[in-house]
């Protein structure tokens, strides 16, 4: 490096190998735009998403493209640093195959990774020949910065280090510096973006089972409600996205918070669709009416309605109440046509025949509410490293029958998205029983139907069903 410039680092979202084709693509990485207008603030730094200039590699002719373009396009950049951002398990493999072509294209170069995978499994970035210098773990801007700043002193180390970053107090989290991605979206998206995904807050002091948020700072941290507000204001101007998905981890927790933004929002009244995840909890019906003009869909993480699930889960102390909550607000928030879903997580370990049919049980009973905005949306249980029930597999083994058949899904070949499905929940719903619950969930669609409002139903259909858009019955869809 030469020692008069300042170290330029260069993020680079390296893709998932095996996944899925069709499977929708994030446009803009958020943490990793985080990152760098972190520390755009003092160095130079340079922002790149190959699942977005190259693609998804599947196969062993699509692999080698993928990295022939990326010798192509590592040659031609002047970087010292190279920030991978393993983010999910998905691009464990991607990640090593560029940090393995960046070393030897440029044996001297600092290589780091960080996100959520090398904070679950920092020891799988280790290899015979160091080809990683750094494993970050937690958030990772203060960690990059030190990095960067021994750099110039220290150089590189001789074994990979593996870092716990400190995080970032409320005072010291920043906002997206969008400008680092103006020239990516012209290039990439020149119809504009369609999602834009952004974080008002870090942290959730919630711990559920299958979830690997506990592992970061779980301390509650926003930016004020107005600072939150003109970044809104901000991104709107600069890009007009379909849609602004704040996707914090637990949006809203602080109810002051809450209705200050709330009442701010409505005043600014966005011209996109507003998407958040909150927990039934964290909205009453104050904030409700606040929402009732503005072009919004809520998302609640209900996950199962069995108390036994929602206990093993660790969603709640208290299921009952946990539940009541839900269809209180969701009723407020039908009264006022606004559009909310439930995500169903099923065949979590320990699930039973019997968990099954309290879960459609209660959604039975919620069918039962006409001129409904509930969209009820389910997935099957994605093993993920990190999360509690993969510290504990061997508890879940032994008391439920649990059975991992992919434990280590993301080193393989296999479609991946599939392969991290693939748990046996108990001995009771093993072999052919493993996907009643896709039957059970199958077999509501109609009441599902039935229950919306006329709005609700054409929303669903749009974006989560599409087979009800040929529907005669609802010639409104
Ligand atoms: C928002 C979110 C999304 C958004 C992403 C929006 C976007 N623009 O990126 C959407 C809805 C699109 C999404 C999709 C998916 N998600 Co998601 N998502 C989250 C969520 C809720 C919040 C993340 C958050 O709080 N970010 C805030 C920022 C500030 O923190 P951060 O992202 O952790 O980034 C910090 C650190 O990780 C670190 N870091 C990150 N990158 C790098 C890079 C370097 C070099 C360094 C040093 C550090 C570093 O520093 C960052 C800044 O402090 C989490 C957690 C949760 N509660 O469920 C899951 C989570 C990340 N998602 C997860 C998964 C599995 C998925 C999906 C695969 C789900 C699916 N069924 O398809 C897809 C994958 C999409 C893809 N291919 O990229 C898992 C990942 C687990 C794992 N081990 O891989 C999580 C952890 C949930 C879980 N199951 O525990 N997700
Ligand atoms: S699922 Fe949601 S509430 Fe639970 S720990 Fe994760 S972020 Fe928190």
């Amino acid at each position: 490096m030469n020692q008069k410039k300042q170290p330029v680092t260069l993020f680079v979202y390296p893709s998932c190998f095996h996944y899925p084709p069709g499977m929708e693509r994030v446009e803009i990485k958020t943490s990793q735009l985080l990152l760098a207008s972190y520390l755009a603030k003092w160095y130079p730094v340079s922002y790149a998403d190959f699942e977005i200039s190259i693609g998804r590699p599947n196969t062993k002719i699509q692999i080698r493209r993928y990295k022939r373009k990326v010798t192509e396009y590592l040659e031609k950049q002047e970087f010292d640093i190279l920030a991978l951002s393993c983010w999910t398990s998905l691009s464990y493999q991607a990640t090593l195959t560029v940090a393995r072509i960046c070393r030897e294209l440029y044996p001297e170069k600092i290589i780091v990774v960080g996100g959520y995978h090398p904070s679950a499994r920092p020891e799988e970035f280790i290899t015979d020949d160091n080809t990683v210098d750094y494993v970050i773990c937690g958030e990772g801007e203060k960690a990059l910065r030190e990095i960067i700043e021994q750099v110039k002193t220290a150089g590189k180390p001789t074994t990979t280090q593996i870092i716990r970053s400190q995080s970032l107090t409320a005072e010291e989290i920043i906002e997206c510096n969008w400008n680092l991605v103006e020239q990516f979206v012209r290039q990439h998206f020149p119809d504009g973006l369609g999602n834009l995904y952004m974080y008002l807050s870090r942290g959730c002091p919630f711990s559920c089972s299958f979830c690997m948020e506990p592992l970061k700072d779980q301390h509650w941290r926003a930016f004020s409600p107005q600072q939150a507000i003109r970044h809104i204001k901000q991104v709107l101007n600069q890009f007009h996205p379909g849609a602004i998905a704040l996707s914090d981890a637990c949006f809203g927790m602080r109810p002051g918070w809450r209705k200050e933004f709330f009442r701010l929002l409505e005043e600014i009244s966005p011209d996109c669709w507003l998407v958040f995840e909150t927990r039934p909890e964290y909205l009453d019906k104050e904030d409700i009416k606040l929402l009732a003009d503005l072009n919004v869909e809520v998302q609640f993480g209900i996950e199962s309605c069995s108390d036994d699930m929602l206990r093993i889960m660790n969603k709640t102390r208290q299921p009952q109440k946990f539940l009541s909550r839900f269809l209180e607000v969701s009723r407020w928030l039908s009264e006022y046509g606004i559009l909310h879903r439930a995500n169903l997580i099923f065949n979590h370990p320990g699930e039973t025949p019997k968990t099954l049919q309290e879960t459609f049980t209660f959604m039975d009973n919620a069918l039962q509410e006409q001129d409904s905005s509930l969209i009820w949306v389910s997935h099957g249980y994605m093993h993920f490293p990190g999360c509690e029930v993969d510290t504990n597999r061997q508890f879940y083994e032994q008391k439920y029958g649990s059975r991992f058949l992919a434990p280590e899904w993301w080193k393989g070949e296999d479609d991946q998205y599939h392969s991290s499905l693939k748990v046996i929940p108990s001995r009771e719903l093993d072999g052919d029983k493993v996907t009643v619950w896709e039957r059970m969930f199958a077999e509501r669609q109609e009441a599902m139907k039935h229950a919306l409002s006329p709005k609700a139903r054409t929303f669903a259909a749009r974006k989560y069903y599409p087979n009800w858009q040929h529907d005669s019955h609802h010639p409104q869809i």
